[in-house]
C-alpha cells in the first residue's frame, strides 16, 4: 500500500514506523491474537520498512473489506476455504517465490494446498482444530467430551461461541452427524435451529479477546479455535481444551497477497521472514497455534511439542478440514443470519 509513513502513524494504533519522506508501507491485515510478540520488530531489524498492522475478526469481514478497498492491504491470512474463494474470484496475486527461499522449511504435508497445489498464491501459516474450551473447576472432562454441552442448556448465559458462520454452523452440523462442509439446505436449517435453541445458554458470539473471555471466567464453557483457548489456559490453568467425540473442524490458515497490493515484493519478503524457523517457532509458542514449519518443529521443546503431538493425534479421524463449498456460500450466509436473528 502506498501511503506516507506519517499517515500510517495517524491511521492505526499498532504502527511501528518513523516519519520520513514518502515511501511504501507494508500493510498487514491479520486475525487478532495471531502473531508473535516480536515478529514485526524482528523483521524491522533487517528491513527498514514501515508496517501498518491491523486486525480482523473473520474471513468474511476481511474479504468484504478487500472488496471495497482492493488496495488497502499487502498481506492477509485467510483460512483455506476463504483463500480458495479469493483465488477463484481473482482477489489474489501470484507470489514471487524467488523472494521466499524459506519455503523449503514447510512440512511436506502442507506443501500442496488443495486449492493451490503449487503454492502459487498462498503459503501455509498455522493450523488448528476447533473444540470445547471449559473451566475445569465447573465443568467435568466427561461433559466437555461432547459438543452437546454447547446445546443442552446446562450452563445458562455462560457459554461463548465463535461469531463465525462456517465454524459455528460447522460444529452444529458435526454434532448432528453431518459434514461440516454440508451443502444440503435441510441439514443447514437443522444446524441453525439447534443453535437458535441454544441461545438461552449463550453469553456471546465473539471472535475477539477470546483468551481473556475464558481466562477471566466470564464464561464457563465455549466453542473456539484451539490456539485462543490454549492462550487462555496459559493465563488461567483451570481452562482446558477438548475435541468433542462427535468430531470437530480443522483449519489451515494461509498468507496471501491481495491482487490490489502494490507492495507485493515487501509482502513476499515478510512471508519469508515468517518462514524463518525461529520466527515461526516464536509465533507458535506465543499463539499456541500448531506450526506448518518443519524447521520450527525441530527446534521446539517441552510443552510445545506435547501440544502439537496431541493435536496431530486428534487430526486422525475426528477432524474435518473446512473447505470451500461450491456455489453455496449464500447457504451458509442465510443459515447464519437465521441464527443471529432467531430466538430472543
Ligand atoms: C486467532 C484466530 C485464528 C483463526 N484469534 C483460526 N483459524
Amino acid at each position: 500500500m502506498r501511503i506516507t509513513k506519517c499517515m500510517a502513524l495517524v491511521a492505526v494504533s499498532i504502527a511501528i514506523s518513523s516519519c520520513g519522506p514518502q515511501d511504501s508501507t507494508l500493510s498487514i491485515y491479520n486475525w487478532s491474537d495471531y502473531i508473535g510478540d516480536t515478529t514485526i520488530e524482528s523483521y524491522q531489524q533487517y528491513e527498514n520498512t514501515s508496517i501498518l498492522y491491523s486486525n480482523y475478526s473473520s474471513n468474511e469481514e476481511m474479504m468484504a473489506k478487500l472488496s471495497f478497498e482492493p488496495d488497502a492491504f499487502d498481506l492477509v491470512f485467510p483460512s483455506g476455504y476463504a483463500a480458495a474463494e479469493m483465488k477463484r474470484s481473482g482477489m489474489l496475486q501470484k507470489l514471487d517465490k524467488a523472494l521466499i527461499p524459506n519455503l523449503v522449511n514447510l512440512m511436506e504435508a502442507f506443501r500442496s494446498p488443495y486449492f493451490d497445489t503449487e503454492m502459487e498464491y498462498c503459503v501455509p501459516y498455522t493450523w488448528s482444530p476447533t473444540g470445547i474450551g471449559y473451566n475445569s473447576d465447573v465443568v467435568s472432562a466427561e461433559e466437555a467430551a461432547s459438543a452437546g454441552i454447547l446445546f443442552n442448556g446446562n450452563y445458562p448465559n455462560m457459554v461463548t461461541m465463535l461469531d463465525d458462520s462456517r465454524a459455528t454452523l460447522g460444529i452444529a452440523l458435526k454434532y448432528l452427524g453431518y459434514s461440516a462442509n454440508s451443502s444440503q439446505s435441510d441439514e443447514l436449517n437443522e444446524a441453525a435451529e439447534l443453535l437458535v435453541s441454544a441461545k438461552p445458554s449463550l453469553r456471546m458470539f465473539t471472535n475477539d479477546n477470546i483468551p481473556s473471555v475464558y481466562a477471566s471466567e466470564e464464561v464457563v464453557v465455549g466453542y473456539g479455535w484451539s490456539g485462543d483457548i490454549m492462550q487462555a489456559a496459559e493465563i488461567n490453568p483451570r481452562i482446558k481444551f477438548s475435541i468433542p467425540e462427535e468430531g470437530s473442524l480443522v483449519y489451515v490458515d494461509y498468507m496471501c497477497i491481495p491482487s490490489g497490493s502494490d507492495n507485493a515484493d515487501e509482502a513476499a519478503k515478510f512471508i519469508n521472514h515468517i518462514l524463518d524457523p525461529n520466527v515461526s517457532l516464536e509465533i507458535a509458542t506465543t499463539t499456541k497455534y500448531a506450526t506448518t514449519n518443519m524447521a520450527a518443529f525441530q527446534l521446539a521443546t517441552g510443552d510445545t511439542i506435547e501440544l502439537w503431538s496431541a493435536l496431530q493425534q486428534a487430526e486422525s479421524g475426528l477432524l474435518e478440514n473446512v473447505i470451500v463449498v461450491d456455489s453455496n456460500i449464500s447457504l451458509y450466509d442465510d443459515a447464519w443470519r437465521a441464527v443471529k436473528d432467531g430466538g430472543n
